[in-house]
């Protein structure tokens, strides 16, 4: 089956409940709405698996999405947590791989006091021709979005040819706050970069609490599994609890770079700072029928 939609009927026979679902966002693309509790809430698209909105228990929207973004298929949208995969950044493939803009098939909702879990699935069969053509190793992904008091997205990469693979991957994070200078992040102290914009090279993050002043476009590595946002606007503390992410881009294109970028709006890097967890320095090589496990949990607390 290749990368085509689902009716929205089915999806909602099939998996919807009182706690799930289902909005045609446009006449391509369809997204789940998941509920838990009086507040929190969680949108994920089908395509790319990509979690676009999380609103807490205290109703507050945590994800950056551009008033500017394209909501088309095979168009990435300009927000939320992309699923980067099989390659982080530029490479053999276009900018950042295939899974952020293929439609993914939903496998299996479920609904607790413990939360409300939505698992999607994507594998080689579900490629366009020309993703195929590009990238002709068998795999299977499945991503597990689960929603309570904090928000954790499960992805598993198996390898299902008879052959090894490589690959690298990333949570590509966008956090909303208040005024991207009025934040830190801890977490990086002690970690290696890789700086993207000076000829990427390698330094040394010697500071307890990272600002930022402008573009910024670096790799962290090692990095711990904890990583926390203080936003001092939004009175927000955000921890990033992870697994199986032994880097982590922080990324924001400033107004230096954001007019290269038109699905963002004037002025809106103000908004939003990219933590993006994942393994991109080094590949990860799968062998047949080895699965590869990654979460991330998002916790919010007000501060
Ligand atoms: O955040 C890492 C990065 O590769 C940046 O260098 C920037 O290109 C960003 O991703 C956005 O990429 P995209 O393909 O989503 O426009």
């Amino acid at each position: 089956m290749q990368n085509s939609l689902p009716s929205i009927e089915i999806l909602k026979q099939q998996f919807g409940n009182s706690q799930i679902d289902f909005i045609p966002v446009s006449a391509e693309l369809i997204k789940a709405r998941l509920q838990f509790s009086t507040h929190a809430s969680a949108e994920i698209h089908l395509q790319g698996a990509h979690l676009t909105q999380w609103t807490d228990t205290q109703g507050e929207d945590n994800l950056f999405n551009s008033p500017d973004a394209v909501y088309q298929r095979g168009t990435a949208i300009r927000g939320g947590n992309p699923i980067i995969f099989p390659q982080f950044g530029a490479g053999i493939l276009p900018q950042h791989g295939f899974a952020r803009n293929s439609i993914w098939r939903v496998i299996k909702t479920q609904t607790s006091d413990a939360g409300t879990e939505i698992c999607l699935a994507l594998t080689s069969d579900d490629l366009s021709p020309a993703w195929r053509q590009q990238w002709k190793h068998l795999f299977e992904l499945q991503l597990t979005l689960s929603l309570n008091e904090t928000l954790t997205t499960r992805l598993q990469i198996k390898n299902i040819d008879t052959q090894d693979f490589s690959f690298t991957f990333g949570f590509h994070t966008y956090l909303a706050v208040g005024d991207i200078e009025k934040i830190k992040i801890n977490g990086f102290k002690g970690c290696e970069y890789m700086d993207n914009l000076l000829e990427r090279k390698i330094f040394l993050e010697q500071r307890e609490a990272v600002k930022l002043n402008g573009f910024t476009d670096r790799r962290y590595q090692a990095v711990p599994e904890e990583i926390i946002l203080t936003d001092c606007v939004r009175n927000k503390l955000i921890t990033l609890k992870t697994s199986g992410c032994d880097d982590a881009f922080l990324w924001n294109p400033w107004h230096t770079t954001e007019k290269n970028f038109r699905d963002l709006t004037p002025n809106s890097y103000q908004k939003f700072v990219c933590i993006e967890p994942g393994k991109m320095q080094k590949s990860i090589v799968l062998s047949p029928s080895q699965i590869f496990t990654a979460t991330q949990q998002l916790t919010c607390q007000t501060i």
